[in-house]
């Protein structure tokens, strides 16, 4: 299709709003700010090493402390990247003034951010990851960020209370749109506002992202699968179960071949899924006691959640759906599932089963003797 016959985000917008006559379009400005934060994140992302923008961001010393800066932390305790503080930033910036926010929460930030008082407030909230997968900037691999609309309650849009942290604990299901933006060879924006996930492509000469992917679904069935292989030693018998019969291949029990991957940035690859299926896994596991699982419930595992089932997709705890669980704080890690519907119901069923199988009932000469993960 020629590119000037393609709908752009605000055509699109203004075409789902029509559906609901009573809609104010204050949803779909909010959207249009979030979609202004990931170009200007891309146009940063995309300068690299010219912009000055990659490298680790330094923590403000004092004056009268003479060493050399030191890398910030956020509250996960990771170190941040110069361009996760940008992205946040950007993020805040254009989405603080338009009206349609009662507050934002972030990777980045400990606390929710309220809407400066010079701003009117909104009824909605927005829960995002600037930068997923920063690590990844400095080698130039596709790093995205990701974002979650969820309605404030009554009482604060209406000024008759503060907002509070126990406003965002709500549920995926709850989930008014989610999407994320990818900036990889091309930066696009995949968005679901409750009818299905759709892609834009972002033309760079237009500086508008224009629809490219209406209708997005994740095929029910795979043969690719996604996991961090070195935790292997920390994982639960389901997920070993389940990764070792993949790597089995023809001649163990799934009978098939399977691919891996792995790029350690979530976007790309739930993006990868989106596009040609595949499951994703990071596993609740017993690396770290004090941590379930690696990624973060309401900023990482909803939103995704949200784009996979919307897409025929599955997005579970390995137990059960994730966008049921209910938070109870706002930085919480959950181990997360996710991709083609029949791999993961299967996982969810190994889950289920009382006792997973003895190596010995699955175990072939071959399989014995090619098993990377074998205890
Ligand atoms: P960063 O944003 O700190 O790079 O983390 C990325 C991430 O949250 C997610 O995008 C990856 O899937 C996962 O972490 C990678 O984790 P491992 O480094 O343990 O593989």
């Amino acid at each position: 299709m020629p590119l000037s016959q393609r709908s752009t985000l605000t055509q699109f917008l203004i075409e789902e709003r029509r559906r609901y006559p009573g809609a104010s379009g204050d949803f779909n400005a909010l959207i249009l700010d979030v979609a202004l934060a990931c170009k200007a994140i891309a146009r940063s992302v995309a300068f690299g090493e010219l912009g000055g923008v990659t490298g680790n961001h330094l923590a403000h010393l004092p004056a009268t402390q003479a060493t050399a800066a030191v890398a910030s932390v956020n509250v996960q305790g990771e170190v941040q990247k110069k361009l996760d503080v940008i992205s946040n930033d950007m993020f805040l910036r254009a989405n603080e003034w338009g009206g349609h926010l009662a507050g934002m929460a972030s990777e980045e930030m400990a606390e929710p951010y309220a809407i400066p008082a010079n701003f009117p407030r909104g009824k909605y909230l927005l829960v995002f990851d600037p930068l997923d997968g920063s690590s990844n900037i400095d080698v130039n691999v596709s790093v995205g960020s990701i974002f979650s609309v969820l309605r404030a309650p009554a009482e604060v849009v209406q000024g008759q209370r503060k907002l509070t942290v126990e406003d965002f604990l709500q549920p995926g299901t709850e989930q008014v749109a989610a999407g994320y933006a990818i900036y990889g060879p091309t930066t696009m924006l995949m968005l679901t506002v409750g009818s299905g996930v759709h892609g834009f492509t972002l033309d760079p000469n237009l500086g508008e992202f224009k629809l490219t992917h209406p209708d997005v679904m994740v095929p029910a069935d795979t043969q690719e699968f996604a996991i961090n292989a070195s935790n292997s030693r920390f994982w639960e018998p389901p997920v070993k179960r389940y990764v070792d019969e993949c790597l089995a291949g023809k001649t163990g029990p799934r009978g098939q071949d399977f691919n891996m991957r792995w790029i350690a940035s979530m976007v790309a690859e739930a993006h990868r899924i989106l596009m040609r299926g595949g499951v994703f896994l990071y596993p609740r596991d017993t690396k770290d006691p004090s941590k379930p699982g690696r990624l973060r419930l309401m900023y990482e595992a909803n939103p995704i959640g949200m784009i996979m089932e919307q897409a025929g997709g599955r997005a579970s705890t390995g137990r059960g759906p994730v966008l049921q669980v209910q938070p109870q704080s706002l930085h919480q890690r959950i181990g997360l599932v996710f991709g083609s519907k029949s791999e993961v119901e299967r996982i969810e069923r190994y889950h289920d089963e009382p006792l997973p199988l003895k190596k010995a009932d699955f175990e072939t000469p071959l399989f014995a003797e090619r098993s990377l993960f074998r205890d």
